[in-house]
């Protein structure tokens, strides 16, 4: 279900969260239209990402319930692991800088793929449309 490429849409207090972050104003300001495309390919329990934004382009496989290494488009280094629970992925993210814990959540809702992010009691949500 998760399967193929998603445009961001629109996204609820992502300022706020990325204020939360600790991302400075011009970052955020570039942040908020960063075009993000996120294209995913479920085999099993094997991903396969690529993210496309005004950032950057990277390329990424992960393993549910296996750790890995991200980093923010900032530099921010993150470790952590997605799990499925019924249809809803669930990430759980330490930052290597402070020890914090950034939560995500992926779900399907309608035609649309439906992104929240949790950080220090801060939530946003993004919100993707098929490409
Ligand atoms: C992926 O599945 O796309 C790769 C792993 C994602 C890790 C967690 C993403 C958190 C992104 C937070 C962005 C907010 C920047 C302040």
């Amino acid at each position: 279900a998760f399967n193929g490429t998603w445009k961001v849409d629109r996204s609820e207090n992502y300022d706020k969260f990325m204020e939360q972050m600790g991302i400075n104003l011009v970052k955020r300001k570039l942040a908020a239209h960063d075009n993000l495309k996120i294209t995913l390919e479920q085999d099993g329990d094997k991903f396969h990402v690529k993210e496309v934004s005004t950032f950057r382009t990277l390329e990424l496989d992960f393993t549910l319930g296996v750790a890995f290494e991200y980093s923010l488009a900032d530099g921010t280094e993150l470790s952590g692991s997605w799990v499925m629970e019924g249809d809803v992925l669930k990430g759980t993210f330490d930052r290597k800088d402070n020890s914090k814990t950034l939560t995500t959540v992926r779900k399907i809702v309608g035609d649309e793929l439906v992104q929240s992010y949790n950080y220090e009691g801060v939530e946003a949500t993004r919100i993707f449309k098929r490409a």
